[in-house]
């Protein structure tokens, strides 16, 4: 497997050292945010991550090879060269094509824990769609990769209830940051409660060794709510999402989150893209600080 996982220089050394990392996924770059946002998210999470001590370990694939770590080049290409939206399970045939990849959390978490990464930080996971009987591989991945995920909960395109009962049944805990229910993404409470909840970065840290040392194969998932100041209100934005799915009821498969994403923008008048900027680089300050309470 080495072969076909390379890491940078940054990311090697790091590493080597017992230095912290934050695993970043690369499709919220080259599917989820539209020029000029996908740039503006990347710098940001690179420069809040850095601010902790740790290193940014975006991942992608490219040449036959899944890279762990990228260069500002490596990452301009991946928001300009229309990257193939690259989960767990396309990893092989994406491997075998050789050609530019932006991962997704899934296969984001597969390659982080195989590297020896345990942190990662992405903006909302993927869950299950409303009425259509698609679940994103999110799921199944948080339930069989031993990680810390930080995330603003389920994208706001999703059903919340469904994707938390999901959780649930897949055994993969959910802790609240700051928070008592879970957060919905751009929106900050989506009314459920949650059982767990963390204030501090040492109290995840404290769950996430926990978590390591019981050798429990599943994703510790921390849920930072979007930054009160650009978070949108829930009933704006479940109506923005049911006019989208209704405008978009004939997109399937790995199109439906960046088609929804894209019209949620468009909806809103761009207020979801400010959002969704925020809470990627406040999620990613988290992660780092995280990754540096568990070294
Ligand atoms: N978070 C964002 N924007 C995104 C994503 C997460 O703020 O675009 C990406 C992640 O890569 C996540 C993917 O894994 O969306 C989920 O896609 P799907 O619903 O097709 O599984
Ligand atoms: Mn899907």
């Amino acid at each position: 497997m080495s072969d076909r996982v390379a890491l940078s220089d940054e990311i090697a050394g790091a590493l080597e050292g017992g230095g912290p990392a934050v695993a970043l996924e690369t499709s919220v770059l080259g599917q989820g945010l539209p020029e000029p946002w996908n740039r503006r998210a990347a710098e940001a999470m690179d420069a809040a991550v850095r601010s902790t001590g740790a290193v940014p370990a975006w991942t992608w694939t490219a040449e036959g090879r899944i890279r762990i770590g990228a260069t500002a080049d490596d990452l301009d290409r991946l928001m300009t060269r229309r990257p193939a939206k690259v989960a767990r399970r396309d990893l092989p045939a994406a491997l075998g094509a050789g050609g530019l990849g932006a991962t997704t959390v899934s296969a984001t978490l597969w390659a982080a824990y195989r590297t020896g990464i345990e942190v990662a930080a992405t903006g909302g996971i993927g869950g299950v769609h409303p009425g259509t009987g698609d679940v994103s591989a999110d799921l199944v991945e948080l339930a069989r990769t031993p990680a810390t995920l930080v995330c603003s909960g389920p994208k706001s395109i999703l059903d919340p209830v469904a994707t938390l009962e999901r959780l649930e049944e897949l055994g993969v805990g959910v802790l609240g940051y700051g928070t008592d229910r879970l957060p919905f993404f751009i929106v900050r409470d989506s009314g459920l409660p949650l059982d767990q909840r963390a204030d501090h970065p040492k109290e995840v840290a404290a769950a996430a060794s926990a978590r390591r040392d019981l050798e429990i194969a599943s994703t510790l998932v921390v849920c930072l709510p979007c930054p009160e100041e650009v978070a949108l209100p829930a009933d704006l934005v479940a109506e923005a999402a049911a006019r989208c799915r209704d405008r978009h009821r004939t997109v399937t498969g790995k199109a439906v989150t960046p088609a929804l994403l894209a019209c949620l923008a468009e909806e809103t008048g761009q207020a979801s893209l400010r959002a969704n900027l925020a809470l990627l680089e406040g999620n990613a300050l988290l992660a780092g600080e995280v990754a540096g309470a568990l070294t």
